[in-house]
């Protein structure tokens, strides 16, 4: 494998790549031109995503098995499933996509992760993890049911493999037996080094010479005879449960083979080779390097996991402090002043600003891996036995936990602090990362406290609030930075349910605030001279303050970033009916579609929350003088 040391400038000259738009283009290739187009492959890999930013580490580490998938398989009538997808920018460019694989992740470029929208190619969407295996057992069985001949192919890395959702697959794939091939692609990383205790078996089958030399020795996998090979195995299952870790797979009724080297083309093609015509569920465990090929993400496979574009005057100067920043001093803060406080994350330190809680407290600091459900009910636990847990968690991943929120947080009214963070229009991640439904989501939930922050004094106030109030509580922001207010460094909290009034203008009609979207309000209520509220919290309303404001006036809108369908400005509305209060209202939030990726600007722009066209619907009001 060539190692490159730095990102190009200038498109690569690759001319094997040159040649390779479809995969059956690949198949004219002798397995020695393999090598050569994966180490092409992996420069413009480099050029492409330097130029468009996105993710980086996991798609080098996947270079070498995604040629051979697509060497091997007949894709797009075989299914290659990718897990989160993240890493598929390979395959993106092998399935058709060369060419406009840099406009990834921006407004009309390619997706950030498979679309089936976007290309046959794309066997199942993804952005989330953990999903392959369960889609495709659907698929393997679906093709049984019709009589098919397609092949069925899950890639899935060692940090997808600690959510719950890959183990419910296995374990339904085990009892039933389809077949298909389930390939663990590990790195020992997730987006920061993988954990706990699946994590350290890996890394023990990966440490095992005494395994590998039964592996090399005892096994003839690679005879293409089924019977013969199940045989064999039955031998060995009892042999590699003392010694060889892998017998979990087995255990599951999965065949486990491996660990291979990944990056190794001939030993793949041969062993895939083998394994794509073997009935029933097959797994096989490669190791890989995250950031193979490029030293620089070799070695730190954290930073390199994702990058932003390089070059750009973006990247330079940038100082404003991001939400992440001010929950990140929050937590700090806050547990040097109560030691009862405990942080927990589902697998994202650096996104959420954990970093330097987990450095200074890291007794109190849980993560536990992909695990979202398991996060939010060791909360309530923790809760139970007087902990105060805060959980750090992406609006659009605490989706997965939505079951465990009411049942074992709420119901028991068990004093956990939610801090959702990415809340809102995400940007280039696209729809699968906006966290478009939280305030719906949880503003009916009994119990729960839903308060949306409108800058970063606003967060580092409101996150307070719910940490004291003795029940859930929940505080969201979006990705990025704000409108750089001064933020103080007190711990005080503010009244439960109470808006402040930003501005008093026109009492005929009400601008009601929610959330991040405040400048916006504010240009609004400026131009056309209204009072603004600005309301903290969807959940307690502060029923004074609509009171004192609605019933006087002709009309409210509000503006949110969040879905409209049953969101903040929804509970204003129930709170006038119930009220009787008479007023006309116009909901300003994120329209019952999928935003598609784009930068968030643009995102809020498509989404109709820009002042300029809030004003221009305004003016359309038929309001009476
Ligand atoms: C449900 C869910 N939680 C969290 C994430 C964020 N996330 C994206 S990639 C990733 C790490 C995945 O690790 P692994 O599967 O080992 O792939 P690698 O990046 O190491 O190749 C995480 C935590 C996600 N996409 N989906």
């Amino acid at each position: 494998m060539k190692i490159f040391s730095e990102i190009p400038n200038e498109v690569p000259s690759t001319k094997l790549l040159d040649r390779i738009n479809y995969p059956e283009d690949l198949k004219e290739l002798s397995p020695p031109d393999l090598k050569i187009l994966a180490d092409e492959l992996r420069e413009f890999l480099l050029y492409s995503v330097g130029k468009s930013g996105g993710h980086l580490g996991a798609g080098l580490g996947v270079v070498e098995l995604t040629i051979v998938l697509h060497y091997l398989y007949d894709s797009p009538s075989d299914n290659i499933v990718w897990d989160v997808g993240h890493q598929a920018y390979p395959h993106k460019i092998l399935t058709g996509r060369k060419n406009q694989i840099s406009s990834i992740r921006s407004k009309d470029g390619l997706a950030p992760f498979p679309s089936r929208n976007e290309s046959d190619f794309d066997a199942f969407g993804a952005g989330h993890s953990s999903t392959s295996i369960s889609s495709a057992v659907g698929m393997a069985i679906a093709n049984k049911l019709n009589e098919g001949e397609k092949k069925t192919v899950a890639i899935i890395g060692d940090g997808a493999m600690t959510a719950g959702m890959a183990f419910e697959a296995m374990q339904h794939a085990g009892g039933i037996k389809p077949d298909m091939l389930i390939i663990l692609n590990d790195n020992d990383m997730s987006i920061s080094e993988n954990v706990g205790g699946l994590n350290n078996y890996f890394s023990r089958i990966w440490a095992s010479k005494l395994y590998k030399g039964i592996k090399s020795n005892g096994k003839k996998f690679l005879k293409n005879i089924p019977v013969a090979h199940h045989l064999a195995r039955t031998v060995e299952t009892h042999m590699k449960t003392m010694v060889a870790p892998g017998a979990i797979f087995e255990e599951l009724g999965l065949n486990y083979i491996g660990p291979i080297d990944g990056h190794d083309i001939d030993q793949l093609l041969n062993v895939v080779g083998n394994l794509k015509n073997f009935e029933g569920p097959q797994f096989l465990h490669i190791i890989t390097k995250k950031g193979a090929g490029y030293d620089l993400a070799e070695e730190d496979r954290i930073k390199y996991h994702a990058i932003s574009k390089t070059n750009t005057s973006k990247n330079i100067g940038k100082t404003k402090p991001k939400y992440q920043d001010i929950f990140s001093n929050w937590v700090v803060d806050m547990a040097r002043e109560d030691s009862d406080l405990v942080a927990i994350t589902p697998a994202m330190r650096e996104g959420s600003g954990l970093v330097e809680f987990s450095k200074e407290f890291p007794e109190r600091y849980f993560d536990v891996a992909i695990a979202e459900q398991h996060a939010v009910t060791l909360s309530a636990g923790l809760a139970c036995e007087k902990k105060k847990p805060v959980v750090a968690i992406y609006s659009t991943f605490l989706q997965r936990a939505y079951d465990q929120l009411i049942h074992d947080v709420a119901l028991q009214n068990l004093n956990v602090t939610f801090a959702i963070d990415r809340a809102g229009l995400v940007g280039e991640d696209g729809p699968t990362h906006s966290g478009n439904y939280d305030l719906v989501y949880l503003r009916c939930i009994p119990n729960m406290i839903v308060m949306t922050p409108s800058d970063e004094n606003e967060t580092r106030k409101l996150l307070t609030t719910g940490f004291f109030h003795n029940g859930p509580a929940s505080i969201r922001y979006p990705r990025g930075s704000g409108p750089n207010v001064v933020v103080e460094n007190d711990l005080s909290p503010v009244e439960i349910g109470k808006g402040r009034l930003i501005k008093e203008g026109s009492k005929n009609l009400i601008v009601i605030n929610f959330g991040a979207l405040l400048d916006q309000a504010e240009e609004v209520a400026d131009t056309l001279g209204l009072t603004l509220i600005d309301m903290r919290f969807v959940k307690p309303l502060d029923e004074d303050i609509l009171r004192k404001y609605l019933s006087e006036a002709q009309a409210f809108v509000s503006i949110e970033d969040g879905s409209v369908a049953g969101g903040a400005g929804s509970a204003v509305q129930e709170f006038c009916s119930d009220n009787n209060i008479n007023v006309k209202s116009k909901l300003f939030g994120i329209p019952d579609i999928f935003i598609e990726h784009q930068s968030r600007e643009e995102m809020i722009e498509e989404s109709g929350l820009k002042a300029s066209r809030i004003i221009k619907e305004i003016e359309e009001l038929e309001l009476e003088e």
